[in-house]
C-alpha cells in the first residue's frame, strides 16, 4: 500500500486529492494547522476514527513555517509521495502579508525538499509542488505553456516562482523525483468563499434567497482559464506516476471574463444581468427585479493585476493522457446549485427558526 502525505489537506485541492488517493487504496496522511475553530469541514466526510481498525486517513498538526515539525512528520510517515498543496493562496491577501506568504509558499517548499534530503529519502519519496499560472503574471506569450517566461505580479506569484525553481533545482542537484504542476485557476463548490468565482455564486444565491442585496467586486474585465478542481487533482496524481519527473501546465485552454462568470451564474439563478455605467461606477442590474445586484468597489482592485491567463495543456494531454472533463457552464452550474441549496437552508432558518429547519431535514 502506497503512503501519501498531503500538506494543505484542509483546502479545496487537499480535500479532492485525499478522496482520490483513498479511492486508489493509498494510506493518506495530511498536515493540518492548529486553529481556534474547526478547519476540517472539507474533509470531515473522509474522517475515520483513529480508534477503529483499518484506518487509512491520518491527520498531523503542522505548519510549513516549522521545519522541525515537517522533518518529524516526514520521518514518521516515510511517504512514497508528498503533495505540497499548503500555501497562503490568496493573491490579494499576499499584498497585505507578503513576508508570511514568502515564508510559507517559498521557504515552506524548500523546508520540505530539505527534509527529504536530510532524511535520506531522495530515492524513495516523490514530490509534487503546487505551482501556478500566477507565475506567468504579465504574460509574455499567449497561450502560456511550460516554456513561457515568468513575470509574477504579486508577492504570492513571486513566492511561487521561488517554489518552482527550488523544486527544479532539487530534482537536478539531488535526483529527487520532484515536479511542478503549473495549474491554472480551478474552482468547485468547496472553493474558498473569497475567491471571485465562489464569491459570485454564493453572493448571487444569497441575493436570490433574500439574504443580502448586493455583491461588491473588483476588476470585472479580468480574464481567466477556469477548470474544475476534481479534474485537476487527477493531473497532480498522474504527474507522480511517470517514469521521469517533469513539469506540466494544467488548464482547459478556454478563457472567460469575471463579467461572463457573473452573467452565467445569474442566468442559472433566473436573473438577467445587464451592465450599466463604467469603471468603479459599473453596476450589474437584474433586469427582472430592476435591482443592482453587482457593484464595483475599488478596494478589490490589486496594486498590480494579472489581466489575462490562458493555458495550453497540450503537453499534459500528450504525456499524461490528461484533459479537463468539466465544461465552464457545468462548473458554474454545479457551484450555483450547491450555493443555492446552502442559501435556502440559511433562509429557512432565518425565516422560521431552527425547529422548522429540523423538520425539513
Ligand atoms: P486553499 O487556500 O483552499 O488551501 C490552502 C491549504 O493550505 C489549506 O489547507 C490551508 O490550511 C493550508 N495552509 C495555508 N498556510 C499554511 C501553512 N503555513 N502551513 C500549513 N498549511 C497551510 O488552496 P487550494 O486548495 O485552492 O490550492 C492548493 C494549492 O495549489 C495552493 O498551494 C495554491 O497556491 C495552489 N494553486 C491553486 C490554484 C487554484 O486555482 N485553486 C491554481 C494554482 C495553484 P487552512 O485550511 O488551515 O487555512
Ligand atoms: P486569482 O483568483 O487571483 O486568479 O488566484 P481570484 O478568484 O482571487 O481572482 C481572479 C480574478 O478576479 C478578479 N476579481 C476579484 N477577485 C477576488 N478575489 N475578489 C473580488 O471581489 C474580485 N473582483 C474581481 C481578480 O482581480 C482576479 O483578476 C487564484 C488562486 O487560487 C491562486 O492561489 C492560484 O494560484 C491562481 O488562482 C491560479
Amino acid at each position: 500500500m502506497k503512503k501519501a502525505l498531503i500538506t494543505g489537506i484542509t483546502g479545496q485541492d487537499g480535500a479532492y486529492l485525499a478522496e482520490l488517493l483513498l479511492d486508489k487504496g493509498y494510506e493518506v496522511h495530511g498536515i493540518k494547522r492548529r486553529a481556534s475553530s474547526f478547519n476540517t469541514d472539507r474533509i470531515d466526510h473522509l474522517y475515520q476514527d483513529p480508534h477503529e481498525r483499518g484506518v487509512k486517513l491520518f491527520l498531523h498538526y503542522g505548519d510549513l513555517t516549522d521545519a522541525t515539525n515537517l522533518i518529524r512528520i516526514i520521518q514518521q510517515v516515510q511517504p512514497d509521495e508528498i503533495y505540497n498543496l499548503a500555501a497562503q493562496s490568496h493573491v490579494h491577501v499576499s499584498f497585505e502579508t507578503p513576508e508570511y506568504t514568502a515564508n510559507s509558499d517559498a521557504v515552506g517548499t524548500l523546508r520540505i525538499l530539505e527534509a527529504i534530503r536530510i532524511l535520506g529519502l531522495e530515492k524513495k519519496t516523490r514530490f509534487y509542488q503546487a505551482s501556478t499560472s500566477e507565475m506567468f503574471g504579465k504574460v509574455q506569450e499567449v497561450p502560456q505553456k511550460e516554456t513561457t517566461p515568468f513575470y509574477p505580479r504579486s508577492p504570492y506569484g513571486a513566492a511561487k516562482v521561488y517554489g518552482y525553481w527550488i523544486t527544479v533545482n532539487y530534482r537536478e542537484a539531488y535526483g529527487i523525483y520532484a515536479c511542478n504542476g503549473i495549474l491554472f485557476n480551478h474552482e468547485s463548490p468547496i472553493r474558498g468563499e473569497t475567491f471571485v468565482t465562489r464569491k459570485i455564486t454564493r453572493g448571487l444565491a444569497r441575493i436570490k434567497e433574500g439574504l443580502q442585496d448586493t455583491i461588491y467586486l473588483g476588476n470585472l474585465d479580468s480574464l481567466r482559464d477556469w477548470g474544475h478542481a476534481r479534474d485537476y487533482v487527477k493531473a497532480q496524481w498522474l504527474m507522480l506516476q511517470q517514469e521521469q519527473a517533469e513539469d506540466f501546465v494544467i488548464a482547459t485552454g478556454e478563457q472567460h471574463s469575471v463579467r461572463e462568470f457573473v452573467q452565467l451564474a445569474g442566468t442559472a439563478l433566473g436573473m438577467r444581468i445587464e451592465w450599466q455605467g463604467a469603471g468603479v461606477d459599473e453596476q450589474g442590474i437584474d433586469a427582472s427585479s430592476g435591482r443592482a445586484v453587482v457593484k464595483v468597489d475599488s478596494r478589490y482592485f490589486r496594486p498590480t493585476e494579472v489581466d489575462t491567463l490562458l493555458g495550453d495543456p497540450t503537453k499534459a494531454r500528450q504525456k499524461l493522457g490528461w484533459q479537463a472533463e468539466t465544461s465552464f457552464s457545468t462548473l458554474v452550474n454545479e457551484m450555483v446549485e450547491a450555493d443555492l441549496e446552502a442559501a435556502r437552508r440559511d433562509a429557512l432558518v432565518a425565516r422560521e427558526g431552527f425547529r422548522t429547519y429540523q423538520r425539513h431535514e
